[in-house]
């Protein structure tokens, strides 16, 4: 990819007359953005307008979901905030699911949307829709615009309420009249203050006492590292107390990478899909100390069966998480980061060797029902494809994936090491997440090497998203995990649907030739043995390489916890002797 060349920062001083639509632009410059995900339309025309005198570049995207995915994976991989744009009506309602993903996983997006001029606002104008009124539960906060004075107030504080606190997006209505009308910018004027928003917590001293006196006093403590790790940047605290403690960590699903997969007290990913291992140290702890994580149910299963010998302690920077889903003894209200600087220099390096070899006992006898141990039948499967991926690139890659079975076996058969390296939807889970999220990942972090881990269901989704990958001139490898049906719902009909395949299988297209319509290598895997020589010749190809690997359809995500049941019901995977 040839990089846009890149022109000097405004050194305009403030305060300065300009446009509604140059002060957009002025704020962003000023917020540090250097990617902004969109598509034009004639009410976001001002601000387009003036884009070419700023240092911003604009992805192109093909649908306005992709564009929020995009900015969304670009938060998410490296650790700023998101910036999509769009259109009034239409282009703002093709948002709505990359801002509902946003707000399930507390990432900071900034969306800012066209809207009818002031005068016509509530006349059914053409491409009129109350974005405000449309997104108002799935936005930490957003805002209407009619008057260009109040553009760079409203930005700013956008921006401030998006990073902040529990992030989250923030969504900026702009009428065009607002676009078009002057006004004078004046950055420091406009300094965030929301009226009665606090971000900032502190634990209470009291609780922070009685956390201490549980973590020394446990015998069977168990640390649950959440994506408040990753989003309060607290990986190295989290390391520092467990190998200070000797406390065995169990990941959620967005917490994985926040601790290194290959650490001896890493356990893996807990929950609905958790390894058996993990969900019964869970079951069994006398602890659970919960850090950035909400006990979603995917985590707990039916919350009155979770963890119930342990006491719990939950470090959470949203005050309404404590005690909303799973009652706790303790809640520490703060930064994970702030809250483990705290606690760490009084925490006792007591000796858990019982506790470890006991969940090592565990963890042997579940191995040994793992389809990696089962001998090779001649087939291939999905775990076995993605365990491939992680050995072939070293456990090194930037992985995105989309939603369903292939997300789940991504969680437990690729290891990673290093924060932010799985990005993934966990709150809504929207299928088409992966291709877009990765390309925005991929701008973030030039020099990672990113693959999208996608569903043939998925994938279908925003596939026209390829040609963003093209314009742009990403190197964002894809492995589609073509089981040739929705897989993660044709497992709930196996299980609860008496294997009534309705409405799941999946009439495909040939990947490879779509991918070679924009130009993009494709190549089919259909064994075992090629998929780590096909993983190695794509990431030695100078492009994007769409993989096609076709995966048994008949197999099932395992372990599985049936909603509803306590995590200790798990249904396991059979013996291969079973199987035959
Ligand atoms: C098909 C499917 C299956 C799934 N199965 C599983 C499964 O088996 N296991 C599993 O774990 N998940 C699973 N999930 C994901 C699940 O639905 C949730 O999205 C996930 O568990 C949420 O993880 P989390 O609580 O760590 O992150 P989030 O939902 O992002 O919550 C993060 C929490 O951290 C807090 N926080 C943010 N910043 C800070 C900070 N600086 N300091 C302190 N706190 C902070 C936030 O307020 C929030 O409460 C599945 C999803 C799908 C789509
Ligand atoms: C937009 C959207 N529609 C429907 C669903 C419900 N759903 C969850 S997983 C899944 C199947 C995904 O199929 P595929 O992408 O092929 O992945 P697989 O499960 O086969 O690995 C469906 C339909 C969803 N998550 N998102
Ligand atoms: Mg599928």
């Amino acid at each position: 990819m040839t990089p846009k060349p890149r022109r000097p920062a405004s050194r305009r001083r403030s305060p300065t007359p300009l446009t509604g639509a140059q002060a957009v632009w002025e704020c962003l410059t000023r917020e540090g953005v250097t990617h902004v995900f969109g598509y034009p339309g004639g009410a976001i025309l001002p601000v387009y307008d003036t884009m070419p005198a700023y240092p911003v570049h604009h992805v192109l995207a093909r649908h306005e979901q992709g564009a929020v995915h995009m900015a969304d994976g670009f938060a998410r991989a490296g650790g700023g905030v998101g910036v999509a744009l769009a259109t009034s009506g239409p282009g703002a309602t093709n948002m709505v699911t990359g801002i509902a993903t946003a707000m399930m996983d507390s990432s900071p997006l900034v969306c800012i949307t066209g809207q009818v001029s002031s005068g016509l606002i509530g006349s059914d104008a053409f491409q009129e829709t109350d974005i405000t009124g449309v997104t108002l539960p799935i936005t930490k906060h957003n805002y209407l615009v009619t008057d260009a004075e109040e553009i760079g107030p409203a930005l700013r504080e956008a921006f401030y309420i998006a990073r902040s606190g529990r992030p989250g997006p923030v969504l900026v209505d702009i009428t065009k009249d607002a676009q078009q009308g002057a006004c004078t910018f004046d950055w420091d004027a406009a300094a965030p203050k929301p009226p009665g928003y606090r971000p900032d917590h502190r634990p209470r001293a009291a609780d922070v006492r009685h956390a201490l006196d549980l973590i020394n006093g446990s015998a069977r403590p168990l640390l649950v590292v959440g994506h408040g790790v990753i989003l309060g940047e607290a990986e190295g605290l989290v390391k520092a107390f467990a190998e200070r403690t000797t406390i065995p960590v169990a990941m959620t699903l967005l917490g994985i990478g926040a601790f290194p997969g290959s650490h001896p007290l890493n356990l893996g990913m807990m929950g609905l899909h958790g390894e058996a291992w993990v969900n019964e140290a869970v079951q069994q702890a006398d602890l659970i100390i919960a850090l950035g994580m909400r006990f979603d149910d995917r985590v707990t299963g039916k919350p009155s069966a979770f963890a119930p010998q342990a006491r719990k302690i939950h470090v959470e920077i949203d005050p309404a998480e404590i005690n909303k889903n799973v009652p706790v003894d303790v809640g520490l209200i703060g930064d994970v980061r702030g809250v483990l600087e705290t606690l760490l220099p009084d925490v006792a390096p007591n000796d858990h060797s019982a506790w470890l070899a006991r969940i090592d006992d565990i963890r042997r006898q579940a191995t040994a029902r793992g389809i990696q141990n089962f001998e090779d039948d001649g087939h291939l499967y999905a775990a076995h494809a993605i365990h491939d991926l992680w050995r072939a690139t070293g456990g090194r890659a930037l992985v995105v994936t989309d939603v369903g079975q292939h997300q789940m076996w991504e969680a437990q058969y690729y290891r990673h090491e290093a924060t932010r390296s799985l990005i993934t939807s966990g709150g809504l889970g929207p299928m088409g997440f992966a291709v877009p999220a990765a390309i925005g990942a991929k701008l973030a972090r030039p020099d990672a090497d990113v693959w999208a881990v996608v569903g043939d269901g998925g994938f279908q989704m925003t596939m026209a998203e390829l040609g963003t990958l093209v314009q742009e001139g990403v190197k964002v490898n894809i492995a589609i995990i073509n089981n040739g049906c929705l897989g993660m719902v044709r497992q709930l009909q196996e299980f609860f649907y008496g294997a009534r395949y309705h409405a799941t299988p999946l009439v495909n297209p040939d990947f490879v030739t779509l991918a070679s319509a924009y130009g993009i290598r494709g190549v089919h895997v259909t064994e075992r043995s090629a998929v780590i020589p096909a993983v190695e010749a794509a990431a030695a190809h100078d492009g994007p390489v769409l993989l096609d690997i076709r995966v048994e359809t008949e197999d099932a995500v395992y372990p599985m916890v049936a909603a509803g049941a306590g995590l200790d019901q798990m249904i396991r995977r059979p013996a291969q002797e079973a199987i035959r």
